[in-house]
């Protein structure tokens, strides 16, 4: 985490774009009810936008600027952080709780092992410049990726939950990825309980709408609405 400046912003700013990692934090802070502004941060190899480049030295979104003026960036990182932070600590599991390593194995799994497939499946001109390369690459990708829905599914036990105080940190990051059809589609039948919990977090109304702007199918991006728990539905 990085702290330089303080922020002139009384809320969290979330730097993000529609439809990317930036997903399962967004949908977070929605669903935590606190103050948050979206912004979208200018991308360029001068680095000219120099308060996202601080806050993402990487130059990726997500990343977040706490109203303190503390940085960071890593999407498992910020939802873990700020799930952490909020005093209901209803998002997160507690760090004296028994379930507390199993949590951060789960968080670390989906930096670490899903999100690579992910990046093959989308981007494989990233790895070679062959087309028929490229659909090699994907076709493994996907299989691999399988095998991590595999074992995230077993984790679910047909519950809509990774633990069964309710959604988490890892429940958000793994549903940012769920949403995207490329990773899910037609994966319900094979994946019960991972779809569950993507209902669980899409049917909600409070957060449709922020599914909506990431979906490109409204232009206003929702910032700043309050809205009742996910336990309270
Ligand atoms: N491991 C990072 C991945 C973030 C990431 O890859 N973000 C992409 C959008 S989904 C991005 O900002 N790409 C812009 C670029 O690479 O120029 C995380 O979980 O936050």
């Amino acid at each position: 985490m990085h702290k330089e400046m303080v922020s002139d912003s009384p809320v969290i700013q979330l730097y993000a774009f529609p439809d990317t990692y930036s997903i399962g934090v967004h949908l977070l802070l929605e669903e935590a009810a606190v103050p948050y502004r979206i912004v979208n941060p200018k991308l360029d190899p001068s680095q000219t936008d120099e308060a996202f480049y601080r806050a993402s030295p990487h130059g990726r979104v997500p990343a977040i600027i706490m109203p303190d003026g503390t940085t960071l960036c890593e999407s498992g990182a910020i939802l873990l952080h700020l799930a952490d932070g909020f005093s209901a600590q209803q998002f997160t599991v507690a760090a004296d709780s028994a379930d507390r390593g199993r949590y951060l194995q789960w968080l670390f799994y989906l930096s670490s092992t899903l999100q690579p497939e992910v990046m093959i499946i989308f981007h494989p001109e990233y790895y070679s410049d062959d087309r028929t390369i490229q659909a090699e690459l994907t076709a493994s990708a996907q299989t691999r990726l399988r095998q991590v829905l595999t074992v995230l599914e077993k984790q679910y036990q047909n519950r809509s939950w990774m633990f069964a105080k309710g959604p988490t940190a890892v429940d958000f990051a793994l549903a940012n990825v769920l949403l995207w059809p490329e990773c899910f589609s037609d994966a319900s039948k094979r994946y019960p309980s991972l779809a569950l919990m993507l209902d669980a977090i899409s049917g909600r109304s409070s957060l449709k709408r922020i599914i909506q702007w990431h979906r490109g199918e409204t232009d206003v991006p929702p910032q700043n609405h309050k809205f009742k728990s996910l336990e309270q539905e």
